[in-house]
């Protein structure tokens, strides 16, 4: 069924995506990246940066009492993260559907971690769990004028608009 453009529009969503250093050194940018671009969604940020700890900890700020925050943080910022912002209908969700349970152990074969990591704490990718915290973090991560607005020539075909 063919959607109206303002329906489309109302219903498009950002959010945030980063391969972590293990992800980077693993050699696996570009099929990540191929995961996301195949499913139908659109880049609109993307840039390789090596984190200072205090921001690994802004980032990772809601799990600041955790007793592996600490290392999780010296982790993040321990090499170059390719951080991201992807933007299409449902993004939030199905990204994090697309990368799998927190836990490698328990993330379903075909989803990210599922077929590329094997322990919680070298899961290879992050993604916003919702909403808010995506805008937080894509404005953690990026200044306005890195972010990309454009008409993918796929759009009408990804979504059907008239
Ligand atoms: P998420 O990345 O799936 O959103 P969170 O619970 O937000 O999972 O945790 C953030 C990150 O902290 C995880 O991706 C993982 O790298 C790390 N982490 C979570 N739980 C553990 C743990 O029990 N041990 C070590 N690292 C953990
Ligand atoms: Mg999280």
């Amino acid at each position: 069924m063919l959607q109206d453009q303002e329906a489309h529009a109302a219903q498009m969503e950002r959010t945030f995506i980063a391969i972590k250093p293990d992800g980077v050194q693993r050699g696996l940018i570009s099929e990540i990246i191929a995961r996301f671009e195949r499913k139908g969604f659109k880049l609109v940020a993307i840039k390789l940066v090596n984190p200072t700890k205090s921001f690994a900890q802004k980032h990772y700020h809601d799990l600041k009492e955790r007793p592996f925050f600490d290392g999780l943080c010296d982790f993040l910022s321990s090499g170059p993260v390719l951080a991201m912002v992807w933007e299409g209908e449902g993004v939030i969700k199905y990204g994090r559907k697309l990368i799998g349970a927190t836990d490698p152990q328990k993330s379903e074969p075909g989803t990210i971690r599922g077929d590329l990591a094997v322990v919680v704490g070298r899961n290879i990718i992050h993604g916003s769990d919702g909403p808010e915290t995506a805008k937080d973090e894509i404005n953690l991560w990026f200044k306005p004028e890195e972010l990309t607005s454009y008409t993918s020539n796929q759009e009408k075909w990804v979504y059907g608009v008239n």
